[in-house]
Parts: structure tokens; sequence; C-alpha cells
């Protein structure tokens, strides 16, 4: 069975766990300033939290395909006072800080963040020695090529095999950097540099990640390869991510990432609810 561990916070894998995603970036349509934008996150995660989330990720670059850059300072500005926000109001809870910077990784776990989420999987210069400095859990997600170029022609020779072995490649890297192996999960990435068969495939064939002994973060809430199959906007995307959310908890995953917390909790108390009849694990 797996724990996280932190200074004052211990976090049970026993049944899955639903991580509630905050985007820290501006809307597209009415900017309302700074203080604003830290509002409207203040109160989606108030709300996040009251709805079952026992982890947030607090994210101030969009990693969408195409997406551009986000610097260091504007990063910095928009995720800090979350975090202080969220640490002082909800000290229960798991702050995950979503980026690829080693910078902001250092600044948000002074702030009181908990957990390290990379996309880039700890690649970044510099990333891999403050992170085993910081000696926080990281999750570890797997992505082909960058979120610029990454849905152009992904290819695989076999998406689980050669996913595997990133795990194993960057599992290695990061105990020889001194991470502990208790601080590492693992996240295969869907979307991230993978096609419709791809994304199906990771899906369909998730328990197979198990046997390299970390527990398992699944990102898969309103995600385009839903969109694909069903031909749906994002915003229509709820059932489907639900079902998938669920086929992924049933097959073990730990950690849900998702937008939609109170929905999901209600998908895993019935799965909970009738786990507790199962003799064996199959
Ligand atoms: C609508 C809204 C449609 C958002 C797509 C999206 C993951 C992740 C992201 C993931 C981990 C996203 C930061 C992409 N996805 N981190 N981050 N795993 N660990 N797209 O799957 O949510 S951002």
């Amino acid at each position: 069975m797996f724990e996280l561990k932190n200074k004052q916070k211990a976090l049970s894998l026993t049944s899955p766990l639903v991580m509630g995603i905050i985007n820290v970036t501006p809307d597209s349509f009415s900017d309302g300033g700074r203080f604003s934008q830290f509002e409207k996150a203040c109160q989606q995660a108030d709300k996040l939290i009251k709805e079952g989330a026992k982890l947030i990720d607090v994210g101030g670059e969009s990693t969408r395909p195409g997406a551009d850059e986000v610097s260091l300072q504007e990063e910095l500005a928009r995720v800090i006072p979350l975090i202080e926000y969220v640490q002082n109001k909800h000290q229960d809870i798991w702050i995950s800080i979503d980026t690829s910077k080693p910078e902001v990784m250092e600044q948000a776990i002074m702030a009181g963040a908990d957990m390290i989420n990379d996309v880039r999987a700890l690649q970044m210069p510099n990333a891999l020695e403050v992170a085993a400095r910081l000696q926080v859990p990281v999750c570890l997600m797997h992505m082909q090529g960058e979120p610029k170029n990454m849905q152009a022609s992904p290819k695989y020779q076999d998406v689980i095999q050669d996913v595997k072995a990133f795990f194993e490649a960057r599992g290695q890297a990061c105990l020889k950097a001194g991470i502990k192996r208790e601080n590492i999960l693992i996240d295969p990435g869907f979307g991230f540099g993978k096609s419709l068969g791809h994304n199906f495939e990771l899906l369909g064939r998730l328990s197979e990640f198990h046997v390299l002994g970390f527990p398992l973060l699944i990102g898969l809430s309103r995600k385009s390869m839903f969109g694909h199959l069903l031909d749906r906007d994002v915003s229509e995307r709820l059932s489907a991510s639900l079902a998938g959310n669920l086929l992924a908890a049933q097959a073990g995953a730990h950690i849900l990432r998702v937008h939609d917390v109170l929905e999901t909790q209600d998908v895993l108390s019935v799965l909970n609810e009738s786990q507790q009849f199962k003799f064996v694990n199959n």
C-alpha cells in the first residue's frame, strides 16, 4: 500500500483520491487584472476542496498544444499567492505545483506546496537537482515532444513498452540524483504526444504499469481523446471523463487529476462501496 508523506501530512493511497485542477492563467475573454485572477482561483480552490479534493494541482503555465510559454516572473506571480492562500486556509489539503521550472518548484515548496507535478518529468536543466534537494514527492509524467509540436505525428514502437521504459529510465535518474523511491509517482500523460489509439491503449492497459512499483497519477479530465472519439467540445466531455476515470480507478490508479471533483467523487463512492465485497483483486 502506498502512502505519500511530507512534513506535517500523510496521504494514504489505499483507495483512489481526487486531485482538483486550478489553472491560474488569464481567461481569454475578460482580464480583470491580477487581483481578479487571484480571487477567482481562491474561490475555485475552496469549491474543489469542499467537493472532496484531497489534493489541489496549481498551474500557472498552459501546457495546451500550441500554448505560449510563460516567463518565470509571470508564473511565480500567478501561483505563489494561491499556494499561500490554500496552505493557510486548508491545512490538511495537499498542494501540488504544476511546473517544469526549477525556480518555481523551489519557491512554491517554500510558500507551502507539498509536491511537484512536472509534465517534463524533471528533464529541464537543474530540475532534477532542485527536486532532489527539496525532498518532496514528484509526479513524473510522460510526454513525447514538446507542447508546441507533440500532437504533430506521435510515433511509438509499442506505446506501453515505450512509456514503461521512459519511467524506468527517469525513475533511475531520480534515484541516482537522491530522490527517495517513496517520493516518486508516475503518469502516462494522456494527450501528451499520443494519437487517439495510443491514448485508448494506455487506458485499456493501465494496470500493466503497476509492475514498476510506483503509485499512478492519471489525468483524463475533459481531454481531446474524448472530444475526438465522440465529436464533443470541451464543455461536453463530462460523462466520457467520468467513464475514463472509473476505468482508471478500477485498474488501480491512485490519484485522479480532474476538473469535475464532485462528479468524480460520486463515481468513486460507487466504486468503493462495491469494492468492499471483493475478496480478491482481479
Ligand atoms: C480541457 C482542459 C482539455 C484541459 C484538456 C486539458 C496532465 C497534467 C495537464 C496530466 C499530469 C490538460 C498539468 C493538460 N495534464 N499533469 N497537466 N497529468 N500529471 N488539458 O495528464 O489538462 S495539462
